[in-house]
């Protein structure tokens, strides 16, 4: 497993995260890491950042453009799916159900979960993006007069917080759509995995997974043709120019994205189109042409892998939701009342 990679900078040992109880709550802290981040990424040999860098208020609505363009099947195909079986999913739920999403975007797609639920009780959105999170938070529940709606202002890769669950009221049901899970090196996949197991003990996990398919429509996913892409990958440097004061050139940063097989992953970087240095609050960094910084990694799944990965982590699979070409799933998958740990 590659270890230098996007998520891989900010836990010296990520076994003991899981242990700390620390959650950013507010900007300061936010801020902090993303110098702190990109300070380090930047020494390494390959230069990497975290892609959850991506989600300022301009990289989100960036991202909700993504969501909408023509080569991007995952957004639509996932709403299909859930618009098709959010029935079903909502009677394996069953009645007063609480829903933690983790990584609320337009919250869109929870919206089909909350209709066909019978009385949903609590809605808790988790993001690290608080801004975004509130003014979302404040449509739905406009939408949802009677929906107790708790944003929770948090870093959910690195650490999970929430009050017990009160008993026999109704499950709670986390809920990770978009296969955001695709982000994680396998080992963070599964110590997330591992970690829901403990929060939604005697719940369920619904997790949206993007599958291996044919790396040209892969490609074009990534590669779209009005460049809204390459403007999403090169914003988390427009936001280091913003935020901590550097002094990135964007016009001599190439978005570029491919599919490497061998790890069954789409890889984004961006690629210094000259030999230059870049400042970030006082230290230099230089690039040679042709050097990349790696942006992100988006996994791609099969439905027995994960399942595979999510019984290793304490979960119990349950029913498969997929649509008819087999893009995307959603994945059911029980956490046992008994979860030691
Ligand atoms: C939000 C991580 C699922 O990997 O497809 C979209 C982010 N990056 N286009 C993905 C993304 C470039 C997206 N995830």
């Amino acid at each position: 497993m590659k270890d230098n990679l996007a998520f891989a900078a900010h836990r010296a040992d990520p076994l003991d995260d899981i242990a700390a109880n620390e959650v950013d709550t507010d900007g300061a802290a936010a801020h902090s890491s993303f110098l702190n981040d990109l300070q380090v990424g930047l020494a390494r040999s390959q230069k990497s950042i975290s892609p959850k860098y991506f989600y300022d208020e301009q990289g989100s609505t960036l991202f909700d453009r993504i969501c909408t363009l023509t080569e991007y099947y995952p957004t639509r195909t996932e709403l299909g799916i859930l618009q098709t079986h959010a029935h079903d999913m909502a009677v394996h739920m069953g009645p007063h159900a609480e829903i933690v999403e983790f990584g609320a975007g337009s919250l869109h797609k929870v919206r089909l979960l909350l209709d066909a639920m019978e009385q949903p009780r609590r809605y808790i959105p988790i993001d690290i993006s608080g801004d975004y999170l509130n003014v979302c938070a404040q449509s739905l529940r406009q939408a949802y007069p009677s929906l107790d709606v708790q944003p929770h202002i948090a870093d959910f890769t690195k650490e999970i917080v929430l009050a017990q669950q009160a008993p026999a009221l109704g499950r709670r049901v986390g809920f990770f759509p978009g296969s955001t899970l695709g982000n994680f090196e396998p080992g963070e996949a599964f110590r997330f995995l591992r970690q829901c197991a403990r929060v939604l003990t005697g719940g369920a996990l619904l997790l949206g997974a993007d599958l291996v398919k044919s790396p040209a429509v892969l490609h074009a996913a990534y590669n779209d043709r009005l460049g809204v892409t390459a403007d999403f990958n090169r914003n988390i440097l427009a936001r280091a120019n913003r935020e901590l004061g550097a002094n990135f050139q964007l016009h001599q940063f190439a978005h570029s994205a491919f599919y490497n097989a061998a790890v069954q992953r789409i890889e984004m970087h961006l690629m210094s189109t000259c030999r230059q240095a870049v400042q970030v609050a006082g230290n230099a960094y230089t690039f040679a042409e042709g050097e990349t910084l790696h942006t992100e990694n988006s996994y791609k799944f099969t439905v027995d892998g994960l399942q595979q990965l999510a019984v290793q982590a304490g979960l119990t699979p349950g029913p498969v939701w997929t649509d008819p070409a087999r893009q995307f799933c959603l994945l059911w998958l029980d956490a046992p009342a008994h979860h030691a740990g």
